[in-house]
């Protein structure tokens, strides 16, 4: 009889998890992913159901993203935006004309009932992605950002303030009636669940409305795999978002062990970068065990090589709790 294939679930949104995810699925030997995304980033605009973070994910799997931006499809044109600018329509959020077709897809799918994972996987299988892409929930979930503009929208926070306004809290609207996706909680009962790894996504609006999904963050503490997250702070700053500029805001430490303290006693495991090694011994003394590795991921080898670091950790932690 064959072993089972080994499991690894991964929790992510946005362009820095991405870049993990893409790193564990062109490892030699990555076995069966499942990426837990996020879906607070959702929208609807002109119409469209928009799932930045899904879509981002997609493409990069796919091998179809923009290697400018991270996000939308590569070899893009922007003949409908152009039209868009010229009747007066509102154009501060870039659909090109190939991501319109995914949009179009999702969003007649939606409105005929169709989940968004059984819509998500459809969206896969056209795109040839073996693994599986689940949303963090099938119910509608809005990340709310609190300014001194007023409550916006993510989108209009991220894309079209540019994530100036100072936030003053965020909220995940509809979460308390949300409910996990289904298959979840079979993969986290699965004995060939090899670890869970949370993605350098952002804490508090990539990884936190996924964890907000009731009963989502102890169903993970429960599993018998343990919990890894990737730091998506090097030496006091991200590679790319807003995340340093929130904890300043939230006037809390800008490095990674406040990363590590915000997943807390979620965590059985924590990566930082080899840069903020000095950091291990104050994640440590939090009860996570921490090691430090290169995460930087500017090549594809950067990003298989970190995933394969993530992947090795994950075992060692699995055998030192286990013993
Ligand atoms: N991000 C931008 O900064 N500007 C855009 O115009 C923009 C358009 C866009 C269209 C489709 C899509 O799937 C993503 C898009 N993103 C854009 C990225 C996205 O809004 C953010 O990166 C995520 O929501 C943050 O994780």
């Amino acid at each position: 009889m064959t072993a089972p294939r080994r499991r690894i679930l991964a929790l992510t949104g946005g362009v820095g998890g991405a870049k993990l995810a893409l790193g564990l699925a062109r490892m030699p030997d990555p076995g069966a992913l499942t990426f837990l995304v996020n879906t607070g980033d959702d929208f609807e605009h002109l119409g469209l159901s928009i799932c930045p973070d899904i879509d981002t994910l997609l493409y990069t799997l796919a091998d179809e993203a923009n290697p400018e931006t991270g996000w939308g499809r590569r070899n893009e044109s922007w003949r409908c935006l152009e039209a868009l600018a010229e009747m007066g329509a509102d154009t501060w959020f870039k659909l090109g004309d190939r991501d319109l077709a995914t949009h179009l897809i999702r969003s007649a799918a939606l409105r005929a009932g169709t989940p968004l994972t059984a819509v998500t996987a459809q969206l896969a299988r056209a795109l040839n992605v073996e693994h599986t892409i689940l949303p963090m929930s099938d119910s509608r979930i809005a990340t709310i950002i609190d300014t001194p503009l007023g409550e916006l929208a993510f989108q209009h926070y991220f894309v079209r303030e540019r994530c100036e306004p100072k936030v003053l809290g965020v909220r995940f609207e509809g979460s308390a009636a949300a409910r996990m996706p289904e298959g979840l909680e079979a993969l986290l009962a699965d004995p060939a669940l090899a670890g869970i790894l949370i993605c350098p996504s952002n804490p508090f609006v990539s990884i936190d409305p996924i964890l907000a999904v009731p009963g989502l963050r102890a169903a993970l503490a429960a599993s018998n795999a343990p919990v890894v997250a990737v730091s998506p702070i090097i030496q006091g700053a991200a590679i790319k978002g807003p995340t340093a500029k929130m904890m300043a805001e939230m006037d809390v430490p800008r490095d990674a062990v406040t990363v590590a303290r915000h997943y807390g006693s979620l965590l059985d495991g924590y990566i930082v970068d080899t840069s903020d090694a000095h950091l291990v011994a104050e994640v440590e003394a939090l009860g996570i065990t921490a090691v430090a590795t290169p995460t930087l991921m500017l090549t594809l080898q950067d990003k298989i090589n970190l995933a394969q670091a993530a992947l090795d950790f994950l075992t060692s932690v699995s055998e030192s709790t286990a013993s």
